[in-house]
């Protein structure tokens, strides 16, 4: 019996083959999961032809997270479609251009705003949609995505450094509300991968070479590494545990020097 079968799972944050999203929607429908995948706006083609590879084919469903209407929207269809969600993965970021090219003292109260209601909120509210959906299939699991920056300094990763350490605390405070209704909710901290996200970064070259130099394995991760691990923190392998952020970096995180 594949790890998912008869497991049903919402992804937020796939935009195109290199999301981490897609990766980890490959590694759970590959373990038998049938799959509901959202997309932000303007990435609904992508995704369409994206989801025409999965062996089930997936609900493909619009779902802005600032929008409470369009999450609201989307987990009732699943409720529909699926008969509830065991899992939910989060893999929304976002900040405005200038405050990751900006000195950290010029972030504007705007862009403050918008990288933590992007980046850190919805997962709160996707959290709270998801929970009904979960109680009545006897629990479930839900993963999001983080990087180191939120707890050491990387040159302008700026106020989503500070996104991410509210992200953080939120899976933490999330899973201590809904732990008793046996929900857990989970991170993974992510080494740089090339993605959408990360093109748009100037240096980024320079930083998958420092990453590869240091890390105690010598290289860095892939997407499909993520995957593998978000199978884990999502399946029943990972039923004990909650609250917890998962390094999955080639071990960078340990190195002193
Ligand atoms: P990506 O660009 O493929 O994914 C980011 C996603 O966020 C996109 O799908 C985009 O549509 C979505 N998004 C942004 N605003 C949204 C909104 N308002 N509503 C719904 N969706 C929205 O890049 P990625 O690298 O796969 O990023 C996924 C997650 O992984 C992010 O949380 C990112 O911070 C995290 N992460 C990335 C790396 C890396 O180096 N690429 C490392 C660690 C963690
Ligand atoms: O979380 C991220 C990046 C998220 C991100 C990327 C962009 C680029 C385009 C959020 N908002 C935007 N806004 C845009 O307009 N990562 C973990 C990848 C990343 O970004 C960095 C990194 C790493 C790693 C920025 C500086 C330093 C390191």
């Amino acid at each position: 019996m594949a790890e998912f079968s008869g497991k049903t799972g919402l992804i937020v944050g796939v935009a195109n083959k290199r999301s981490i999203a897609w990766a980890i929607a490959q590694a759970t429908a590959a373990r038998g999961a049938r799959l509901v995948l959202t997309y932000q706006g303007r990435f609904e083609d992508h995704v369409r032809e994206l989801s025409e590879g999965l062996a089930e084919r997936p609900l493909v469903l619009p779902c802005d997270v600032t929008s409470d209407a369009e999450i609201d929207a989307a987990f009732a269809r699943a409720d529909q479609e699926l008969g509830g969600v065991d899992f939910v993965v989060h893999g929304a970021a976002f900040a405005l251009r200038d405050e990751l090219t900006s000195p950290f003292t010029q972030t504007t109260r705007e862009g403050f705003r918008v990288a933590l209601d992007v980046s850190a909120y919805s997962l709160i509210a996707l959290a709270r949609a998801a929970a009904p959906l979960m109680e009545k299939r006897g629990g479930g699991s839900i993963l999001t995505l983080t990087y180191l920056g939120s707890e050491r300094v990387f040159p302008n990763y700026n106020v989503m450094g500070v996104a991410k350490a509210a992200l953080e605390a939120t899976v933490r405070y999330l899973a201590a509300d809904l732990g008793p209704r046996n929900i857990r909710v989970n991170a993974i901290s992510a080494g740089p991968i090339k993605t959408l996200a990360a093109a748009g970064i100037g240096g980024f070259s320079t930083i998958l070479n420092v990453y590869r130099d240091r890390a105690p394995l010598r290289r860095n991760v892939e997407a499909a590494e993520i995957g593998d691990a978000a199978a884990f923190l999502l399946s029943d392998a990972g039923k004990a545990i909650t609250g917890e952020v998962l390094m999955v970096d080639a071990g960078y995180h340990i190195a002193g020097m």
